[in-house]
């Protein structure tokens, strides 16, 4: 995995630095794939916070008619990839039910941007991550996990219906899949890239 190329000029010994650590936040609704998407790109064994579900979440929190769900995220998950030589990621998954949304603020310090989980056939339930990012000015992507086809939208239609600016990227993803959430890592570092790019020429 990289972002870089190697810019030094030739015969140039490589400086040893070592590499940046960067956190980006794993969210989105109840149930979409948090935990599974930090599991699925850690390489260390990724730090979850599971418990049982409790009468709390009855009538209050679907994960979708297809669940088997009887437990979920009650402070945060953690994961940490190598990007490359310069760049180590720490993945922290959001909890998914509204009533930890008061960890919020916590895990969103020092990260530098985030990935929004959207589930099509539950989209309402990324909003409260969306307006979040949106309001603390954080670079996101949208990341589309159709869990096998349990909803079909393509990704514009998903774009029009969370209507985020057209420079957000808007991802497909299998939460199982390490390639397919690799890939929705490095668009986000990209992104990030870009943004501090265009505020340093500002
Ligand atoms: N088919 C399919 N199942 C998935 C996918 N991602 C997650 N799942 C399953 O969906 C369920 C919920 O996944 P989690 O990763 O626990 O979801 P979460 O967002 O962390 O849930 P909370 O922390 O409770 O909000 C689990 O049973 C996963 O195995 C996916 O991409 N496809
Ligand atoms: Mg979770």
């Amino acid at each position: 995995m990289s972002l870089h190329s190697d810019a030094r000029p030739a015969g140039q010994p490589q400086a040893k630095r070592p590499p940046i650590p960067v956190k980006i936040l794993i969210s989105g609704g109840f149930g979409v794939g948090k935990t599974t998407t930090v599991g699925a790109l850690s390489e260390i064994s990724p730090l979850s916070t599971e418990a049982p579900m409790t009468s709390a979440s009855i009538g209050v929190d679907d994960a979708g008619v297809a669940s088997q769900k009887t437990t979920t995220t009650v402070a945060m998950d953690f994961g940490r990839v190598t990007i490359d030589e310069s760049i180590i990621l720490y993945m922290f998954g959001t909890p998914g039910q509204d009533r930890f949304g008061f960890m919020w603020n916590d895990l969103a310090d020092g990260a530098l941007g985030g990935v929004v989980l959207v589930d099509p056939s539950r989209l309402e339930d990324c909003f409260v991550a969306l307006d979040y990012f949106e309001s603390i000015k954080l670079p996101y992507v949208v990341a589309v996990n159709s869990f096998a086809g349990r909803a079909t939208m393509t990704l514009d239609q998903v774009r029009h219906a969370v209507n985020v600016d057209p420079d957000v990227p808007v991802v497909a993803v299998d939460a199982r899949d390490r390639e397919q959430v690799k890939a929705v890592v490095l668009t986000l570092l990209r992104r990030i890239l870009a943004r501090a790019k265009a505020r340093n020429q500002r």
